[in-house]
């Protein structure tokens, strides 16, 4: 029996959490939503988090939903897997949150703009226009922290946090969809660091399972690429 339940879709952010529960090396079992099937709007579900997204982490019967609730949460409860820096003061630690949120409330709506700009219009031919402003929208964030990881190996220097988890997420999502990756040397190291470590490994496996299981049951989620659109 797991400590914990991960509800998770394979290649979204929930990867953070799940790369947080396998640096902690706790016992967690992973169990794939289908997008595809709509399952994360069943009724079921939405008792766990009525915003009917992943990620969900479930302990003793009580879900916590939201990344950085969930991330603040696994950084307190194994304060010595690395996941949250260590902070000396109050100030610190919400310094700590204020970077996860930037993740969650800056970079992820542009991700999803990115990744599926069908969301965020109707007209025909119009998914190109809004894939272009995201991208564009995402380039002052990777200015900055393309050049904030040309100073050190990690976000907060010399060790790996969830912060790190966080923002490969991102990069891995856009430069899935099309975003150019050549301006980014840093982003692009720092994704090969991350792909060295164990902990990543094991998600990556898990995600493969999530997603072969999906597929045997029908239920693959089909991404459409928009066609390369050229940035200003
Ligand atoms: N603010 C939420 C965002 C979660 C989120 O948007 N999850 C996406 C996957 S990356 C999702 O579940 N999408 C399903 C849907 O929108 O129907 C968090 O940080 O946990």
């Amino acid at each position: 029996m797991s400590d914990y339940i991960l509800f998770y879709a394979p290649g979204t952010c929930a990867r953070v959490p799940m790369t947080c529960l396998e640096e902690a090396g706790v016992s967690f079992e992973s169990r794939v939503v289908s997008f595809i099937a709509k399952e994360q709007r069943d009724v079921d579900y939405l008792k766990l988090n009525p915003a009917g997204k992943v990620p969900v982490l479930v302990e003793d019967g009580r879900a916590l939903s939201e990344n950085v609730a969930i991330l603040g949460y696994l950084g307190r409860r194994f304060p010595d897997a690395g996941i949250l820096p260590p902070a000396e003061t109050e100030f610190e630690r919400c310094q700590h949150v204020s970077d996860l949120a930037f993740c969650a409330s800056v970079l992820h709506p542009i991700v999803t703009r990115i990744r599926i700009p069908e969301r965020f219009c109707s007209l025909d031919g119009a998914r190109s226009d809004v894939w272009k402003l995201a991208a564009e929208m995402m380039i002052p964030h990777f200015d900055f922290i393309d050049a904030r990881l040309g100073q050190s190996p990690w976000w907060y220097g010399e060790k790996w946090a969830a912060m790190d988890s966080y923002i490969n997420w991102v990069w891995f999502r856009v430069t899935g969809a099309g975003f150019p990756q050549e301006r980014y040397p840093n982003l692009a190291t720092h994704a090969e660091r991350i792909a060295a470590r164990p902990s990543v490994q094991r998600v990556l496996a898990r995600e493969t399972a999530g997603q072969e299981d999906l597929v045997s049951r029908g239920l693959n989620y089909g991404f459409q690429p928009v066609a390369s659109v050229p940035l200003d």
